[in-house]
């Protein structure tokens, strides 16, 4: 799309599933002259993407692959003003790093998981969006840029053996929201994109590596791919300047909600 030719973007979870999809989707829909720089705790994964792009699309895409944890506040400050210079002028953030860790109930929940949880999908997205404000806010009219963020069905609809991955999505929400009324008076726009089931490394995760779990999660069922979502998250970015995307939910054909119906036998 030309309206995102010149544009540099952040991207947060950049080495894996939603992220990695995002960044090629990017490079693909502007191979021309577009900035992504990609950002998650496995450089070596970043490095072999920015490497297929290059491959892929040509010198028209810089890429600019940085080892970034969200959930760490002192990586997170003064990560945007740490870039080289030509990096710096962001004009779309995509929060899209985040987890899920195991599938336990309260008040069995293990509290380094309640933290981890909380500290990357709520606190490093806040902190995130904290670092890139001021450089929106610098330009014109009251300001510009894009800020997407990647919530999810757990937000609005939670289940038993989620509950606090869906209060981080849910606190997600509820911070997009406000953030939209908040800017009002500038050019900013504020969007979230909630998938319902897509297959990534996300049970991987939520089942500490044990692949045979995961791989159950998605048995007899067609679940959306990274790049589904890739192409809304592009979509949005794409529009012209007046249209905010301000809201989606997006599952695959066999959902309808979250987890299962819940009431006494
Ligand atoms: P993946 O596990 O495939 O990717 C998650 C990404 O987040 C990885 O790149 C990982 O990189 C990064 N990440 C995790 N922790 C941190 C951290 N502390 N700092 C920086 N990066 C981090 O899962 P998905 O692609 O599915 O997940 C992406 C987003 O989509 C998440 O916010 C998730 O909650 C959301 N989502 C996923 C759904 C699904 O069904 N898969 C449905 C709805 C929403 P690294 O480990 O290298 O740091
Ligand atoms: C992931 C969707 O419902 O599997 O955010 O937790 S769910």
């Amino acid at each position: 799309s030309r309206r995102l030719a010149g544009k540099t973007i952040l991207i947060t979870g950049a080495s894996s599933g939603i992220g990695r999809s995002c960044a090629l989707e990017f490079a693909r829909t502007a191979p021309q002259d577009l900035r992504l720089v990609l950002t998650a705790r496995r450089e070596d994964r970043l490095k072999e993407l920015a490497q297929q792009i290059r491959d892929e699309v040509g010198e028209g895409v810089k890429v600019l692959p940085v080892a970034l944890d969200v959930s760490d506040p002192e990586q997170v400050k003064g990560f945007v003003e740490r870039l080289p210079e030509e990096w710096r002028g962001v004009d779309v953030l995509v929060n899209n790093a985040g987890l899920v860790r195991g599938v336990a109930r309260a008040p069995e929940i293990a509290e380094e998981d309640i933290n981890v949880m909380f500290n990357t999908n709520v606190t490093g997205l806040i902190h995130m969006t904290q670092a890139i404000l001021p450089i929106f806010k610098a330009r014109p009219n009251g300001g510009a840029g894009d800020i997407i963020n990647i919530g999810s069905i757990a937000g609005r609809e939670p289940y038993a053996g989620g509950s606090i991955y869906c209060a981080t999505k849910a606190a997600v929400r509820a911070f997009t929201d406000a953030l939209r009324k908040e800017l009002i008076d500038t050019r900013i726009r504020v969007m979230e994109i909630d998938p319902g089931q897509v297959e990534t490394e996300f049970s991987i995760v939520r089942y500490y590596g044990d692949k045979a779990k995961a791989d159950a999660v998605y048995a007899g069922v067609d679940p959306l791919t990274p790049d589904d979502i890739a192409e809304v998250v592009v979509f949005v970015a794409g529009r012209p300047q007046n249209v905010v995307v301000a809201d989606t939910l997006i599952f695959p054909s066999h959902q309808a909600g979250a987890g299962v119906l819940y009431r006494k036998p």
